[in-house]
């Protein structure tokens, strides 16, 4: 170990950044050690000590502008950027509700290979979070600095996402070193060590133990999802049906489900479901019939189960409005949690909000709907919804209860409208933001290869989606 390295842990354990004792963790794990490197700032000689070895070691790397993790990392992060004449950028932790801009504070123009500097990595979620943040925005991303790695295993699921993660000092050398000079016994080092090894295995153990619970439609599509290892559905809005089944026979492998508007086939005949059934079938993707139910219970009911489309008898999941209230989703499924008992579960989801521009939907509106979700859970699947933007899908999704899904429309590689008021985000905002499916139609249908680009889609949004996680 170089003695700037030695000075620095000493600094760290004098001013207290490194304690020993018994501290509960934010996970409500027990540790033996705590660091808080939140005092640093206020010991200037400590600080100065720490931004010049974060300097070095940032001389070595590859990368054009600097960005801290707020709030800790940003001082050493512009000392950084001032050292090495890097443009330094910053992400605010609020939502800005005025004027231009969102979250990026910095000259957009400068971007380019962003260097994220933070104080430590314990298990690499916030690092994640801003890698994808920073990538939505056009950003490259590859290398994370932080003061003090004190994660169990952060290098190797960094790396697993395309991250490298570099630190100045580690735990073990900290440990080390005091051990050395006298501040620290042998048994406490072996409490440490034995707590850093069980420590995956603890965090592990919690995250089964908050499993959350979906329904069994639910269940079942999130089993295609990582089975195919996509999140897209495509939208075949054709009234072709010649068309059609051109179309998803070359894109099923990439999809998870076809969303079908029925009534717009042009001589429709049962033929046309049995080959649609077939297809599901041999494609392994579930059927997703876009009605848009919007009436009372009674109507609602007909409609589903009656009349010339018999959709309760193909398609696995639909959607539906809840402007007439509960009772439309009580008229799909009357038997409520026994309709999930059946041995093909249907479910709905339900529009909480939409693509289109100048929709009526309010935020008062889209949060009953998701509280009527919520007390329907068993055969509510999720919600269809969009955003301005990340941050707004990241607020709406927020309100979504755990195990149910978020569904988006309006999604294509590029940001855009058509003249008749839909509204487009990329596949990167989408999934960033919150969606666990993408709905795409006219990106792929219309494409010149629509094979290829259902690919191209499932790609990116999958990618996106790992990196995230649920
Ligand atoms: P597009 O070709 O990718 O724009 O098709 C989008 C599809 O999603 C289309 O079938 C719409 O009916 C559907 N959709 C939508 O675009 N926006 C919404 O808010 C809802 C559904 Br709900």
């Amino acid at each position: 170990m170089n003695n700037k390295k030695e000075e620095f842990i000493k600094g760290l354990y004098e001013i207290g950044a490194v304690r020993f004792g018994k501290f509960t963790l934010k996970s409500g794990i027990e540790s033996p050690f705590y660091l808080d490197l939140r005092k640093v700032i206020s010991y200037p000689k400590l600080h100065s000590l720490m931004c010049s070895m974060l300097s070095d070691y940032a001389a070595g790397l590859d990368f054009d502008c600097v960005l801290g993790i707020p709030y800790t990392a940003l001082p050493s992060a512009s000392i950084i950027a001032e050292t090495l004449k890097k443009p330094l950028f910053m992400l605010r932790k609020e939502v800005k509700t005025y004027g231009a801009g969102g979250k990026l504070v910095g000259d957009p123009d400068k971007k380019g290979k962003c260097l994220i500097v933070d104080d430590l990595v314990t298990t690499g979620g916030s690092k994640f979070e801003t890698a994808d943040e920073l990538t939505s925005l056009g950003f490259g991303v590859k290398d994370i600095l932080v003061v003090v790695d004190r994660s169990a295993d952060a290098v190797n699921e960094l790396s697993s996402r395309g991250l490298v993660l570099h630190s100045l000092v580690s735990l073990e050398e900290i440990v080390q070193y005091l051990n050395k000079t006298g501040c620290l016994d042998d048994a406490k080092v072996e409490e440490i060590k034995s707590f850093t090894k069980t420590l995956p295995e603890k965090e592990k153990a919690l995250k089964t133990d908050n499993d959350v619970e979906s329904n069994k439609f639910t269940n079942k599509l999130l089993d295609v999802i990582k089975r195919k290892k996509s999140n897209l559905i495509l939208s075949l809005d054709t009234e072709d049906p010649d068309e059609f089944f051109d179309i998803l026979e070359k894109t099923s492998k990439s999809i998870v489900m076809v969303k079908t508007h029925v009534d717009i086939i042009r001589n429709f005949t049962p033929d046309f479901l049995d080959r649609l059934k077939k297809l599901a079938e041999k494609g392994d993707f579930l059927i997703f019939e876009d009605r848009k139910f919007a009436d009372i219970g009674n109507t609602v009911k007909h409609q589903f189960y009656g009349g010339v489309y018999r959709i309760a008898e193909w398609a696995d999941c639909v959607t539906s409005h809840l402007i007439a209230g509960e009772g439309t989703v009580k008229g799909l499924f009357p038997d409520g949690e026994a309709s999930m008992k059946a041995e093909k579960p249907q479910a709905a989801f339900l529009l909480a909000r939409m693509s289109s521009k100048g929709n009526l939907i309010t935020e008062y509106y889209s949060k009953k709907v998701i509280e009527a979700g919520k007390d329907n859970f068993s055969v509510v699947s999720g919600y269809i919804g969009h955003g301005k933007d990340v941050e707004d899908i990241k607020q709406y999704k927020s309100l979504i209860p755990k195990g149910q899904l978020l569904l988006m429309p309006g999604v294509k590689l590029e940001r855009g409208s058509d003249n008749l008021g839909q509204q487009y985000l990329t596949v990167e905002e989408a999934v960033t933001g919150g969606a666990d499916c993408i709905i795409v139609g006219r990106g792929i249908i219309k494409a010149e290869d629509p094979q290829a680009e259902a690919e191209i889609y499932r790609e990116r949004a999958w990618n996106v989606f790992c990196k995230r996680g649920m």
